[in-house]
C-alpha cells in the first residue's frame, strides 16, 4: 500500500497520508510521493477541490519522520527541507481549493502541511503545534514563515519557542485553523467541498489566486490584481449564468456543481 493515497470522488480528490503506525510521519518517501500526487491533481482538469487528510484517525501528520531525520547530515537536511518546501508551495499554488481535514495530531511538518492548505478544518481532538525545538531543530517546511503570516509574530513565537500544543478551539481563535468541525472530519470536508463546487469554478480559482498570490505583497499591487481578475470574470459564462440565475430567482447551474455530478 502506498504511503500517500489518491482517491477521486467525482471532482473531489482525497489525498491521504497513509502511515498510521507512525502517526503519518513525513518520511522522505512520503514527501516524494506527495509531490507526485500533487502533480497528478494539478494535471487533472476535472478536479475541483482537493482534501488532504491522514489515515487512522489518531493523527493528521505527527511531523517529519524523526527516525529518518536523526541520521541526516547538513546536506541531507537541506535537501529534505528543500523538497518539503517545494511540495508545500506547489500545493499552495494549485488552482483548485485545498482543504486540510485535521483529526488528531498536526505537529511540526504536519502543522506546516495543514497551513499550506486554503481551509483547515479541525476536529474536536485536533492538536496543533511546532515542537521542533524540543528535538534540537527548528521548523523546516515553512513553520517560521507561514505561521507568522497566519497568526502574527507574538503568537507564532509563543508556539515555536515553547513547542506547546493547542487544541481546536485555540487553533481557530489564533487563525491556524479555519473552523472547528464535528468528529467525522472527512465528512465535514466533503460537505465543504460540495459547498465550494456549487459556486462557479472559475470564480473560485480566481478568488484563491487573488488571495494567495498577494497575501504578502503590498496593498496597491494586490488591489490591481484583484481588479484585473474581477474584470476577467466577465469573460466567463459563469458570470452570465450566476447573475441571470439570481435575477430569475433560480439556482445557478454551474458546470461541476454537486447536483450535476
Ligand atoms: N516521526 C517518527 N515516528 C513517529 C513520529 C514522528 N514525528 N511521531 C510519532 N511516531 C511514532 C512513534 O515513534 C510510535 O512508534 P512505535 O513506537 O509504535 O513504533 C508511533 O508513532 C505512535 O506514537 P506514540 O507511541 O508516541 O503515541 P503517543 O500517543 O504516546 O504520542 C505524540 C503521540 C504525537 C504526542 C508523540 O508521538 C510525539 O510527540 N511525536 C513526535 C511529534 C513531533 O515532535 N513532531 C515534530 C517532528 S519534527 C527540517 C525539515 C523538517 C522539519 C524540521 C527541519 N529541515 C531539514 C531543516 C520538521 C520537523 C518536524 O516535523
Amino acid at each position: 500500500m502506498s504511503v500517500v493515497l489518491l482517491e477521486r470522488r467525482g471532482p473531489v480528490a482525497i489525498v491521504t497520508i497513509n502511515r498510521p503506525k507512525a502517526l503519518n510521519a513525513l518520511s522522505p518517501e512520503v514527501m516524494v510521493r506527495l509531490g507526485e500526487v500533487i502533480a497528478e491533481v494539478e494535471a487533472d482538469r476535472s478536479l475541483r477541490v482537493m482534501i488532504l487528510t491522514g489515515a487512522g484517525g489518531k493523527a493528521f501528520v505527527a511531523g517529519a519522520d524523526i527516525a529518518e531525520m536523526r541520521g541526516f547530515d547538513i546536506l541531507a537536511a537541506e535537501r529534505f527541507a528543500e523538497e518539503g518546501q517545494r511540495v508545500l508551495s506547489r500545493m499552495e499554488g494549485l488552482s483548485i481549493p485545498t482543504i486540510a481535514a485535521v483529526s488528531g495530531f498536526a505537529l511540526g511538518g504536519g502543522c506546516e502541511l495543514a497551513m499550506a492548505c486554503d481551509i483547515v478544518l479541525a476536529g474536536p481532538r485536533a492538536r496543533f503545534g511546532q515542537p521542533e525545538v524540543k528535538l534540537g531543530v527548528i521548523p523546516g517546511f515553512g513553520g517560521t514563515q507561514r505561521l507568522v503570516r497566519r497568526v502574527g509574530q507574538a503568537r507564532a513565537l509563543d508556539l515555536v519557542l515553547t513547542g506547546r500544543m493547542v487544541g481546536a478551539d485555540e487553533a481557530v481563535s489564533m487563525g491556524i485553523a479555519s473552523r472547528k468541525v464535528g468528529e467525522d472530519v472527512l465528512a465535514e470536508a466533503l460537505a465543504v467541498a460540495d459547498e465550494i463546487r456549487s459556486a462557479g469554478g472559475v470564480a473560485v480559482s480566481f478568488a484563491k489566486r487573488a488571495v494567495q498570490d498577494h497575501a504578502d505583497g503590498d496593498l496597491k499591487a494586490g488591489l490591481a490584481a484583484e481588479r484585473h481578475l474581477f474584470a476577467l470574470c466577465f469573460a466567463s459564462e459563469e458570470q452570465a449564468e450566476g447573475m441571470s440565475a439570481f435575477l430569475e430567482k433560480r439556482p445557478a447551474a454551474f458546470a461541476g456543481a454537486p447536483d450535476q455530478g
